[in-house]
This record gives structure tokens, sequence and C-alpha cells, in this order.
């Protein structure tokens, strides 16, 4: 599928607002794969497709999580979580992409996990870093992005943690298990 073509699928799904950040994932995530030696051409895909069920009912998000087996878990935390596994399976599903490591860049880009592939890992960071976004701690990132993508995507997920625990919400497990995971690759723990 071309780049217009995903484009054009993905723009009915999104508000503008959320239309220009993907325009911001898919540019970000091409330098990034550009830069760090990623596939450049899944990078584009799954940034363009990463945000694909972010306004689906909260129902049906539910319903699929349930049907399709899903962890359950997922329904006891915030539903942000939910549009990153049920985007994967709508993307498959609705648009017809089968490439599984497009579908897990999808499937993973709000929580990690551990072992990120290198996809996982620059589509995470370019939702994170793209130009459109603006909070606290944003710059530092996309400057360590510069030279070091893990370290990148290690500060965005401490961010996100930070953040998340400073408005008292609770802290989906694979979170911290992908903050943990990154940390112990990177070494240097004690
Ligand atoms: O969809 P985007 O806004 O582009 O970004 P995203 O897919 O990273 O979603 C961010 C939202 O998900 C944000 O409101 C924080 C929330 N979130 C991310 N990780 C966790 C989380 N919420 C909870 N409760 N626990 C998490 O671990
Ligand atoms: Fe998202
Ligand atoms: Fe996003």
């Amino acid at each position: 599928m071309d780049r217009s073509d995903a484009l054009a699928i993905v723009k009915k799904q999104l508000t503008d607002h959320r239309y220009q950040h993907t325009i911001g994932v898919m540019n970000t995530a091409i330098e990034l794969a550009e830069k760090y030696q990623g596939d450049v051409k899944k990078s584009e895909l799954a940034a363009i497709f990463h945000d694909y069920a972010k306004f689906r009912p909260k129902e049906e998000m539910k319903q699929i999580i349930i049907e399709q087996k899903m962890p359950s878990e997922l329904l006891t935390f915030n539903s942000e979580l939910w549009h990153a596994p049920v985007g994967a399976y709508l993307v498959e599903t609705e648009v017809g992409i089968k490439d599984e490591e497009v579908l897990n860049a999808i499937k993973y880009h709000t929580s990690g996990r551990i072992k990120m592939t290198k996809l996982e890992r620059i589509i995470y960071l370019a939702d994170y870093i793209e130009p459109n976004r603006h909070f606290p701690g944003v710059e530092e990132v996309r400057e360590i992005a510069q030279t070091d993508l893990n370290a990148a995507l290690i500060q965005s997920i401490r961010n996100t943690i930070l953040f998340l625990v400073k408005k008292n919400q609770p802290i989906f497990p694979e979170t911290f298990l992908t903050y943990n995971s990154l940390l112990i690759e990177q070494g240097g723990i004690n």
C-alpha cells in the first residue's frame, strides 16, 4: 500500500488534530528509521496506522478485547491503553495489513513490551517526540533522540510513568516491564 492510499484510509478515522499528529509521527518515524538503520517503509506504514482505533467507541473496543481474547487486564486500566491492541486488530481485519512487524508496532505503541523490535522502538519514540507534541520534557527527549535511540526511548517511558504517577493513575504492568527491560538491557545497573 502506498503512502497516499494509507493516509486517505486513516484520515477518515481521525479528527484533523489527530491526523496532523499522525503526519508528524510518520515524518519522525521515517527520520528515525533512516538515522538508526530501521525499515523506512514499515516505519512509515506503522506510523500512519498507529492511532487508527483512537476514536472507536469504548464499548466497541471492549467487545473486541473480550472476543479476541486480548489480556482482560487491559479492561481494568485506563481505556487510553485499548486503542493500541484494538488498532492492530482492526488494521489487520479492516485495512488488510498482514505484516506482523507492522501490526506489533501498532499493538505495542502505548505500553511498549519487553524485547521491543527496532520498529516498535521507532514508533513508540516517534509518537512521543513528533513536532506537534508540546509537553514538559519532550525537548530533552528530542535532543537525546539525535544520538541515541534507546536512551531517548527510556527517557520517554520514564516521563510517561512520572506523568501517570503525578496524575494518580494506575500504571499498566507492561509499561513497567518495558521500562525495566530497557534499563537492564542498557546495562550498568549496580
Ligand atoms: O494515542 P496518543 O495520545 O498519540 O499516545 P499513546 O498511544 O502513547 O497514549 C497515551 C495515553 O495513554 C496517555 O493518556 C497516557 C496513557 N498511558 C500510557 N501508558 C499508560 C497509560 N495509562 C495508564 N493508565 N497506564 C499506562 O501504563
Ligand atoms: Fe496512540
Ligand atoms: Fe499517537
